[in-house]
């Protein structure tokens, strides 16, 4: 059998699920996954590869209004999922009626590109709620095939899977057949130490903080890291760290068990946290930390 390959991007609003999708696809830990809206911020590749095929999931940051300067950004990596995809899943929740941007919707059903309607969760319905569900939803998006799913319960996720392989197009790899991901190891220090961030502080905080991790050293036996917090305030650097430092202990704790587990390797990790005002507004460390590129 010829070999395919091809780019699957995942849209939909945010904390419908997508991330829990690609992680159930991927099988690996790569996008982090909490009940917050906003966690992706980046458009993050998973590669999951089979003997004779290939697929590139992208999960794109949900999709919402610019507000400021980071979210303009963050949309262009929603839009630049029309670019390059062989397939777009849509994905919904149970319950979910509107879409959040009209401009964006009208793609979706105008969309050349085949169209996977995912309506998930269905872990949380009852039979009359989802015929309901799946008349609405086809009615508002013709051009879709709809499935059915829960992405955590891992329901339906195998037939959304092989319905995806059917429709990749014959193609040799992109990346090498080895590769999980291409994003670098840094980035998922990063995305580690900011779940963290989001599951020990207050909603104000988060959303607050970038992290930056400055050094990676990896040897045979031991990951040194070292990572820097930027908050935009001192009282904020204060209630990161807290009281004789035990709140930064707690997280650098955190994910020193997640990142022993996604690498395998013992970890040895420094946090510092550093007050950087308006990281948010300001372009160049924005373009720095990767959102302008
Ligand atoms: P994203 O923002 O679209 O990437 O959504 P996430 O994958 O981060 O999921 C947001 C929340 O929904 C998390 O708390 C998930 O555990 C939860 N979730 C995802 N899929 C399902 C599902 O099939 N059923 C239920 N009950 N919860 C789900
Ligand atoms: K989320
Ligand atoms: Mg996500």
């Amino acid at each position: 059998m010829a070999h395919k390959a091809g780019f699957v991007n995942i849209i939909g609003n945010p904390n419908v699920g997508k991330s829990t999708l690609m992680n159930a696809f991927v099988g690996e830990k790569l996008s982090i996954i909490t009940s917050k809206a906003q966690t992706t911020r980046h458009r993050i590749l998973g590669i999951v590869n089979g003997e004779d095929f290939q697929m590139v999931l992208s999960d794109t940051p949900g999709i919402i209004k610019p507000a400021y300067e980071m979210q303009e950004s963050m949309m262009q990596f929603v839009k630049s999922a029309f670019e390059d995809a062989d397939v777009l899943i849509y994905m919904v929740e149970i319950g979910e009626k509107e879409l959040k941007d009209e401009a964006f919707f009208n793609r979706i059903i105008h969309s050349e590109i085949p169209v996977l309607l995912l309506l998930n969760k269905i872990d949380k319905s009852n039979q009359q709620q989802l015929e309901e569900q799946v008349d609405l939803w086809k009615e508002k998006v013709p051009n879709a095939e709809i499935f059915a799913i829960s992405a955590l319960e891992n329901f339906n996720v195998k037939e959304v899977f092989d319905r995806i392989i059917s429709l990749l197009p014959e193609s040799p790899p992109y990346y090498p057949k080895d590769t999980l991901t291409d994003k670098p190891e840094r980035f998922f220090v990063n995305e580690t130490i900011r779940e963290k961030i989001l599951i020990n502080y207050d909603k104000e905080i988060p959303y607050a903080v970038e992290v930056e991790t400055e050094e990676f050293i990896e040897d045979e036996n031991i990951i040194r890291i070292r990572s820097l917090i930027m908050v935009e305030r001192d009282t904020q650097k204060g209630i990161i760290i807290g009281h004789k430092g035990a709140a930064l202990k707690r997280v650098g704790m955190q994910a020193r068990e997640d990142l022993e587990k996604f690498f395998g390797k013992q970890i040895h990790i420094e946090l510092f946290v550093k007050v950087s005002k308006d990281w948010r507004s300001n372009a160049f460390q924005l373009r720095r930390l990767g959102y302008n590129q």
